[in-house]
């Protein structure tokens, strides 16, 4: 089925709490009881918020179970080669996989009409218009959901903003979380960014392609990401020339199957 129009989404209900989660206040460099209480609260804020997120997150999963579809939330800074990987991706386990994209950023559709020529159906979220939120929080995604028809989706894969920090911190309800980091940005990025390499089940080391023009230590690379989640595969792979996308595909089917059984 080849799906060529996608749906946008800007005005989604923006989260009421969002600028809270980022706590960019700086006043407390005086220390007394005053800024404690302070901290306390904003923490408390902080909490609230990835609760609510965590009750929305829960409700996908089940949402997700009940209609039998694997959903995969790709994430990582930038540029990395996210939407790249995807087109090649999709290229590649269409038909036989039944696939659909969503896909976050802050401004432009240029992601989907990409996405949009593999035919798969692709729904493009924009944040701007409600503060330009820099992750996909679970809420959002929900309403991403309502167009797309179910019955025909084995596979939904969430491209997420590009931003290796606040993107690891929102459950959306997602199987499983892959990283694409790319070689061009320095191989100490696991270690700046740990959470978001705690929290992923695969790496993604893209753009191998380029190593021969670099000064890039790609076993410091694979040291890093190690350290901060012993034993995560890392697929060594270049979006551009496909090398090293048959383990990355096999994982992909094979975390398809273990959730589906087929
Ligand atoms: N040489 C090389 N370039 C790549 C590779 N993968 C992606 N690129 C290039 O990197 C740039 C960014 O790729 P995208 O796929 O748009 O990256 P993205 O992560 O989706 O970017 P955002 O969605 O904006 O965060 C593009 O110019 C791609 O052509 C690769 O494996 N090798
Ligand atoms: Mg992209
Ligand atoms: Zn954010």
């Amino acid at each position: 089925m080849l799906t060529t129009g996608y749906q946008t989404i800007k005005n989604y209900h923006h989260h009421e709490n969002h600028k809270s989660h980022h706590t960019h206040d700086r006043k407390t460099a005086a220390g007394g009881p005053e800024i404690e209480s302070r901290g306390t609260r904003k923490i408390k804020v902080v909490r609230r918020v990835l609760d609510a997120n965590d009750i929305m997150a829960r409700k996908n999963r089940d949402f997700f179970k009940d209609q039998n579809v694997f959903v995969l939330n790709m994430m990582s800074s930038p540029g990395s080669g996210k939407t790249t990987t995807l087109e090649k991706t999709l290229a590649h386990i269409m038909p036989d996989i039944k696939s659909a994209v969503v896909v976050g950023d802050i401004c432009t559709t240029n992601d989907a009409d990409r996405l949009s020529k593999t035919g798969v159906p692709v729904v493009q979220i924009n944040t701007d218009e409600f503060g330009g939120d820099c992750h996909l929080a679970a809420h959002v995604i929900e309403k991403s959901l309502q167009g797309l028809d179910f019955e025909n989706i084995d596979l939904l894969i969430v491209e997420n903003i590009g931003n290796l920090v606040c993107p690891a911190e929102f459950d959306i309800g997602e199987d499983a979380r892959v990283v694409v980091l790319s070689v061009t940005e320095g191989e100490d990025k696991p270690a700046k960014y740990p959470l978001m390499f705690r929290v992923c089940d695969a790496v993604l080391l893209n753009k191998t392609d380029l190593l021969p023009y670099l000064d890039y230590d790609r076993e410091a690379a694979i040291k890093y990401i190690q350290q901060v989640h012993p034993g995560m595969p890392v697929f060594e792979i270049s979006a551009r020339t496909e090398d090293g996308f048959e383990e990355w595909l096999d994982w992909l089917k094979e975390s398809i199957t273990a959730k589906l059984g087929r």
